[in-house]
């Protein structure tokens, strides 16, 4: 049943939608908030989740999958596998996957369709590389759009034959792997689904391949090789990978995605008389840049480490509002909080000073040009913000408003404007607000139980 509309204490959802909850054209949200309080369970980490099905596949054995994303984009990676003859079972609350090796994955005998996420298509481009068959993967108009030569390029050099629109920049691209020779490769850009990709291809490859990052990205690729048995060395920036490795099945357990966490996180801060404890949150350092940011300035934001062994550190935040100063936000900070970038615009709104984004023209590649994005649809709500060629210049102290936003299918986006109307006093009627299932399904549950 679709959960809609919700007549809460202190939010009040109206949604004016067809029959299919997914098909939902548009949603009107008029809060009238006294403090949002309560705990929410922060869900599966999307970049995990993605991982753990592919190295679930890749490796031999059974991998069993707790809190796993079950998001638009994960849901595309599970059926990719079990396209390529990997038998994946979906129960209550575990993924089972039943890898066999790189060698078991099978010829395809329907196109690929990686739907929304960049993530599926980059890291499958490197696992298939070094497979000796035919795919073709599509994804959707969004994804139609996203620069592909990045992977494809070094893919080629490898020695995958590597064919698709405009001579493989873009989707529909076709694949034929095989053999691949080792690759020494400085990443033009900074991108974790660039190096992921290089790494499984170089895992298949003859020989030790080398990869070295302009500035650190999300590690999680090479922290899932470790705990999947496999040997990868990282250096300074440097990442090298021998070929020829064989991964044994390892269960995972997923911590919560800092980038859904990152939407209450700001919300709490923002909001007056609001404290809300978010739990299990990943606390990968690598992904930490939010955190860093609002210390800087100046949230009212406590974290309690987890104190465990797992592969990837988890701890429960505190945040509370806050009196917010502006900040600059530049350099190595950029990849660890690239995807937070939307909403930390819309925090930088309600501090006090100017808030300068520099170095992340990477956020033009994303599901939308984030910097347009951001940039049009806080401006309709009433925010002083203004793009650049590579970020964007707040100028904070903004009382917003109400008005007609779209989410333009980026799921961050949405979120980011639900998270807006927080602090219109009068309407935002959010379009296709339906993108946001593609990282976090129950956002607007977990919204609503704040009281
Ligand atoms: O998977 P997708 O669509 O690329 O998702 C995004 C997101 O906002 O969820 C980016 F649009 O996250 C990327 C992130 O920006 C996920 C990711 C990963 O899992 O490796 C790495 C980052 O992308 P990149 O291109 O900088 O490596």
């Amino acid at each position: 049943m679709h959960p809609y509309p919700f007549e809460l204490r202190n939010l009040n959802w109206n949604i004016n939608d067809t029959d299919k909850g997914d098909l939902m054209e548009s949603i009107q949200l008029q809060a009238s908030v006294n403090g949002l309080k309560g705990e929410i369970e922060i869900p599966g980490d999307k970049s995990i989740s993605h991982r753990s099905v592919m190295f679930g596949s890749i490796a031999k054995g059974i991998t069993r999958v707790t809190n796993f994303l079950p998001g638009d984009d994960c849901l595309s990676t599970i059926s990719c596998f079990r396209k390529l003859g990997v038998k994946i079972e979906e129960n209550q609350d575990e993924l089972i996957i039943h890898g066999n090796g790189f060698e078991g994955l099978q010829e395809p005998n329907e196109i690929l369709d990686v739907g929304n996420s960049g993530t599926t298509i980059r890291l499958l481009l490197g696992i298939l590389a070094g497979r000796p068959f035919f795919s073709s993967l599509v994804g959707d108009h969004s994804i139609g759009k996203r620069p592909m030569t990045r992977v494809t390029e070094p893919l080629k050099t490898m020695g995958a034959q590597i064919d698709g629109r405009k001579n493989g920049a873009y989707t529909p691209i076709s694949i034929r792997g095989g053999h691949l020779n080792p690759i020494h490769y400085q990443l033009p850009v900074a991108s974790a689904q660039v190096k992921s990709a290089l790494i499984l291809a170089g895992l298949q490859a003859e020989g030790e391949s080398t990869i070295i990052e302009t500035a650190e990205t999300r590690d999680h690729t090479e922290r899932m090789i470790r705990k999947f048995g496999g040997v990868v060395e990282t250096n300074n920036r440097v990442i090298t990978v021998k070929g020829g490795q064989t991964l044994e099945a390892s269960d995972i357990h997923v911590p919560g995605d800092i980038s859904s966490a990152a939407f209450f996180l700001v919300a709490g801060a923002i909001v007056p008389k609001s404290e809300i404890l978010l739990k299990n949150v990943g606390l990968n350092p690598t992904r930490t840049g939010i955190i860093e940011v609002m210390q800087k300035m100046g949230a009212d934001l406590e974290i309690s480490l987890h104190d465990d062994d797992s592969f990837e550190p988890t701890g429960d935040i505190t945040i509370r509002t806050s009196n917010l100063r502006g900040t600059v936000i530049e350099g190595d900070l950029i990849p660890r909080l690239i995807d937070e970038i939307p909403i930390i615009a819309l925090l930088a709104t309600q501090a006090e000073g100017k808030t300068v984004i520099k170095d992340a023209e990477e956020l033009k590649v994303k599901e939308t040009n984030r910097i347009d994005t951001v940039v049009v649809e806080l401006t309709k709500l009433g925010a002083k913000i203004e793009a650049t060629d590579d970020g964007m210049i707040i100028t904070g102290g903004s009382t917003l408003h109400g008005g007609t936003v779209s989410s333009h299918g980026d799921h961050r986006i949405g979120m980011m404007l639900a998270i807006a109307a927080l602090l219109c006093n009068d309407t935002v009627t959010l379009e296709n607000p339906s993108a946001i299932a593609v990282s976090y399904p129950n956002f607007f549950t977990h919204l609503n139980d704040l009281k």
